[in-house]
């Protein structure tokens, strides 16, 4: 058995101020940068000023705006001008609206390798293609991540993913997250960090590498790790930072707690199906299906190269008259270079529709689908209804399938384009002169003055919330597996403005599975003081939003009853005093009804005693037991209503 150290490793070791490296204990890392997005971003910074916060204390926090970028009315630029306010008054650097996608402009301008990374978007992991860890979070603890506090989670195991091999035309970086998708769906790798490796990394530039670790999340994974090598050295010198730059490579005798090998001479355009990321097919399988909405970019796909090739593909030609092919640049920085290169005047010219660079359509912030229609889009995730549309039919797949299918209007296999057109593979080259554009982001202040927040009429306080206590309570909703965010709390241009305004943003909770729920919850808090939910495998898989548990508890949830969770989702419920069970026998899951009245006496005293509580339903007469995997400074801050209760009390804030 070697003793190095795989990069993983490297880096929690060199960051590790809590627990032992032991696979499943809970450790405790420093975090050196962090990473906000303005729909999560409004609660943080509500929660710093609860907090107190004087100053960031870490090396970078950079506040994005790229979420809420609709202005229809007052309310996202309420948050816009909230968000600045806040970041001068906390010491932190502010990305302004339409600068970009959180995750590239992190990456083009502050990821480094050999740091730590903690953001307030599931997506925070893609700036792991440089050699960091880099980790999505609940909003809270970022929070105390920028108060200078440890970030908690449970030991990864490091599945080593080897690379070997030459990537074949027409194929690219989304199809090798793809085969990884199709192998292991959307919850296995939970437990695990993903580590590349091998002489297939040449193959992938450090953009390419972002797309994969990106969409790492798409498979539960705690995070994904690239090495630090020559290409990321490439990779900061052309955004003028080399002098950042570090090697950061695993041991030659490094070992991984799992192996998996991907040659990618084998690979073939991929495509998942709607409504799962993990439903993954050959593209060959599905040709033929018409389309109504081709869409490039997000943070899935946010590199130069992307936007390059799709306009490689429709350059003197014309999308079908069906299609909506629509340009989601990722940075203003690479629009610029769109723009000099001519890449812009092609996709143009080809009939795309261009929008400002952010996450727009990706998170339903417009661009929705027609009825019925499919929407082939090249952005990480394709939940039910998460663009906006109900029932929406959104395929998952590389630039180079989205707009091979733009041209012909049907699903189409882009190794077609040469029979169908006469278009041979191109030779990517990395522009000559890139620009560079930092112009977008604001520094924090030096110590000025402590700045006023400024909070528009849609901006509300954390709602207070009480301790635990023993409940007899009904089963208002009893859901399957792989219950998203999404469904738990949708996203879209119709909710993710009140995401600082939670009495507001509650009445869209599991909207999406059952738009009873909100009246349902009221009648139920007033009558027996609250409810819990029942689900299947991977609860809450999906996005960081802690608003996917607040909002809930705002409504009276006390518990959530599970066969097994996402690691954020989890951690989320545990921060703001829902407790997260599990089923001791899955089979006590097939038992209980929806409407059930389920009752549990001294929870305090049970979940002080052992990780086993009692659970009574009281409608079938019977008992079972269900479990939590809480650790003590978990149980300590949930016993006390939630993290920030705790943290009042021992700061003696009121
Ligand atoms: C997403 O892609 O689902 C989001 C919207 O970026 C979320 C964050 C949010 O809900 O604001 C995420 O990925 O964490």
């Amino acid at each position: 058995m070697g003793t190095g150290l795989n990069v993983t490793q490297k880096l929690i070791k060199s960051h590790l101020v809590d627990g032992k490296m032991e696979p499943g204990e809970e450790i405790g890392i420093k975090i050196d940068q962090t990473l906000t997005q303005d729909a999560t971003g409004t609660m943080v910074m509500l929660e710093l000023e609860a907090m107190g916060l004087d100053k960031a204390k870490t090396e970078v926090s950079c506040q994005y705006v790229d979420h809420n970028l609709l202005q229809t009315d007052n309310k996202n630029p309420d948050d816009h001008l909230f968000l600045k306010s806040a970041a001068e008054r906390f010491g932190i650097w502010y990305s302004r609206p339409g600068n970009g996608v959180s995750h590239p402009v992190h990456t083009e301008h502050f990821a480094q390798p050999g740091k730590t990374l903690a953001g307030s978007d599931s997506h925070t992991p893609a700036s792991g293609c440089m050699g960091m860890f880099a980790i999505g979070s609940g909003g809270l603890d970022v929070a105390f991540a920028i108060a200078g506090e440890p970030l908690y989670l449970k030991m990864p195991k490091v599945l080593g993913v080897k690379l070997t091999g030459k990537m074949p035309n027409w194929v690219s970086a989304k199809d090798v997250v793809l085969e990884m998708l199709r192998r292991y769906d959307v919850k296995g790798a939970r437990g695990f960090v993903l580590e590349y490796y091998g002489p297939g990394l040449k193959e992938l530039d450090t953009m390419d590498r972002h797309v994969i670790a990106n969409m790492g999340t798409e498979m539960g994974a705690t995070t994904s790790v690239f090495p630090s090598d020559d290409e990321v050295k490439r990779f900061m010198r052309q955004n003028a930072r080399e002098n950042e730059w570090s090697e950061l490579v695993a041991d030659d005798d490094a070992t991984y707690d799992a192996h998996e090998e991907i040659v990618l001479d084998d690979l073939i355009p991929l495509i998942a199906l709607p409504s799962s990321p993990g439903n993954v097919v050959p593209v060959s399988e599905v040709e033929g299906d018409e389309i109504y909405q081709s869409y490039i970019g997000s943070s899935a796909n946010p590199g130069f190269r992307d936007f390059w090739i799709a306009s490689e593909i429709v350059k003197c030609r014309r999308v079908a008259d069906d299609v909506s092919f629509d340009i989601n640049p990722t940075s203003r920085q690479i629009i610029e270079n769109m723009v000099r290169s001519g890449v812009m005047l092609h996709l143009v010219q080809s009939g795309g529709r261009i929008h400002q660079a952010g996450c727009n359509g990706c998170i339903g912030m417009g661009q929705a689908p027609a009825t019925g229609r499919n929407s082939l889009r090249t952005v990480p995730r394709n939940f039910p209804d998460r663009s906006g549309t109900k029932e929406d039919s959104v395929f998952l797949c590389s630039p180079e399938t989205a707009a091979a299918s733009a041209l012909t209007g049907k699903i189409t296999d882009p190794r077609k384009l040469t029979e169908l057109y006469g278009i041979d593979w191109p030779d990517y080259r990395e522009p000559e002169d890139y620009i560079i554009n930092k112009e977008m982001l604001v520094a924090p202040p030096e110590n000025g003055v402590k700045k006023e927040l400024v909070k528009g009429p849609n901006i509300s306080s954390m709602p207070d919330f009480d301790q635990p206590t023993d409940f007899e309570v009904p089963v208002l909703l009893k859901m399957g597996d792989n219950i998203s965010t999404d469904e738990i709390l949708k996203a879209g241009a119709e909710v993710l403005p009140f995401r600082s305004n939670i009495p507001e943003i509650s009445k869209f909770s599991f909207i999406v599975v059952d738009d009873s729920f909100y009246d349902r919850a009221v009648e139920t808090k007033e009558e027996y003081g609250g409810h819990v939910v029942v689900a299947g495998d991977n609860y809450a898989q999906g996005s960081s939003r802690e608003h996917a548990a607040i909002a809930p508890r705002y409504l009276g949830q006390q518990a959530v009853i599970a066969k097994s969770y996402a690691r954020i989702g989890w951690q989320n419920l545990a921060n703001f005093g829902i407790v997260p069970l599990e089923f001791a026998d899955e089979a006590d899951y097939d038992a209980i009804e929806q409407g059930d009245i389920l009752k549990v006496e001294k929870l305090q005293d049970q979940l002080k005693a052992g990780k086993e509580v009692t659970v009574q339903n009281v409608t079938k007469s019977s008992t079972f037991k269900a479990l939590h995997t809480l650790s003590g400074r978990q149980l300590d801050a949930l016993l006390e209503g939630g993290v920030i209760n705790a943290y009042k009390r021992k700061k003696g804030i009121a």
